[in-house]
């Protein structure tokens, strides 16, 4: 050990500035859902570390923001989450000409957004996709089911179609949204429907399939379909489509059903206390720049929303409907509202309700702040 004071004295000083220059630029994302080579060449091109985290589902996105010990730089709500963290001042502006590429940005999805942040002043889109079906034929035949055409959420909902999947595994997101617009759908009605008779209708299916899933987790099913440890899954597009990618030796479908389901935008967005709003800038403006959004999509297979990205992403993923749904499946989608909050609890009491009478689910509601 090196016991010359004067030495120990630099090191100690050496270690303290380089400790202070170099605060990492903390950014929190959904689990399994970018391209972790990008991460490195960010730093790599930049000399900005990343403090790299990642939460499975909304409510845990909401703990893991507002219970931060220390401010988050970027983070990646829903489009669900948008106008929530908006009416809380949670979010700054964004400085637009620090976004090299902002002008690609697809129109469509920025119209989309502006019905949560009018005129886009405090989000771009990150990456979005459909909550569809998920099935590994292979795993479901050895276990005898047979397969059908299946194209529409029966397949969940009615119980003799479910039950012949209970043995090998259903999952589900953690999404009650998600659940609940999978059922509304299945009934006819709106995802956005706020009558009460309608959300209690769908509560009754969702209760059933509760008691049938072997969990709701947003981010276990991909590996669990891909090895056949489930064989259905409602879940997310792209992660279903990764499972099929992972295993080419499973045959595992992902279909939007026939009924309609949700179409949803995950964006990048700079909390209001951001400790490095220029770095935050940087990391947006490095995701949003052609070539990087297309590696991403090429990993994550979810769409991007940067137009002249097309030319980098591979012809297998341009032209699978699971990635991008055909004009014929767009027009079966709907994007969630903003939510009004006696809707968002009562969607929450049914949601514990149906879990809690499959025995696995009993937690009473909280508000969290304020979401509920
Ligand atoms: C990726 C999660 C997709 C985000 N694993 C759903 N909004």
């Amino acid at each position: 050990m090196n016991s010359n004071p004067l030495i120990t004295f630099l090191v100690s000083v050496t270690l303290t500035v380089t400790a202070q220059a170099a605060d990492p630029l903390r950014v929190l994302n959904w689990s399994d859902y970018i391209d972790e080579d990008l991460l490195l060449s960010f730093t790599n091109s930049t000399g900005i570390d990343l403090d790299y985290q990642t939460f499975e589902d909304e409510e845990e996105f909401i703990s893991a923001f507002f219970d931060a010990e220390k401010p988050w730089d970027v983070i990646v709500p829903s489009d669900n989450l948008l106008a929530f963290l908006i009416s809380k001042n949670a979010l700054q502006p964004l400085r637009k000409d620090r976004i090299n590429f902002y002008d690609q940005l697809d129109p469509r999805i920025m119209a989309q957004l502006a019905t949560k942040d009018p005129e886009n002043p405090y989000a771009v889109p990150y990456m979005w996709g459909t909550t569809g079906l998920g099935i590994n034929w292979t795993a479901a035949q050895a276990l005898g089911v047979t397969r059908r055409n299946y194209h529409d959420w029966s397949v969940v909902f009615d119980d003799t179609l479910r039950s012949q999947f209970t043995d090998c595994g259903i999952a589900a997101v953690n999404e009650p949204d998600e659940i609940f617009a999978a059922a509304l759908r299945y009934t006819g009605f709106s995802i956005n429907t706020t009558q009460k008779t309608e959300l209690a209708t769908a509560s009754e299916l969702v209760k059933k399939l509760a008691s049938d899933v072997r969990y709701f987790h947003s981010g276990r099913y991909t590996e669990d379909l891909a090895n056949g440890n489930i064989c259905l899954v409602i879940g997310y597009s792209g992660d279903i489509m990764g499972a099929a990618y992972e295993a080419d030796d499973q045959d595992i479908d992902y279909f939007v059903p026939s009924q309609g389901s949700s179409i949803w935008f995950d964006v990048l967005a700079i909390p209001a206390n951001s400790a490095n709003v220029e770095g935050a800038h940087a990391f947006i403006d490095y995701l949003s720049t052609p070539e990087v959004a297309a590696a991403n999509t090429n990993y994550n297979a979810y769409p991007n929303p940067i137009l002249s990205s097309a030319q980098w992403v591979e012809h297998s993923i341009l032209n699978n409907p699971g990635v991008y749904p055909t004009t014929h499946t767009i027009a079966l989608l709907e994007g969630f509202a903003v939510q009004d909050k006696r809707t968002r609890r009562l969607k929450k009491k049914y949601w514990v309700y149906a879990n809690c009478g499959a025995g696995a689910y009993c937690e009473v509601p909280i508000s969290l702040y304020g979401y509920f």
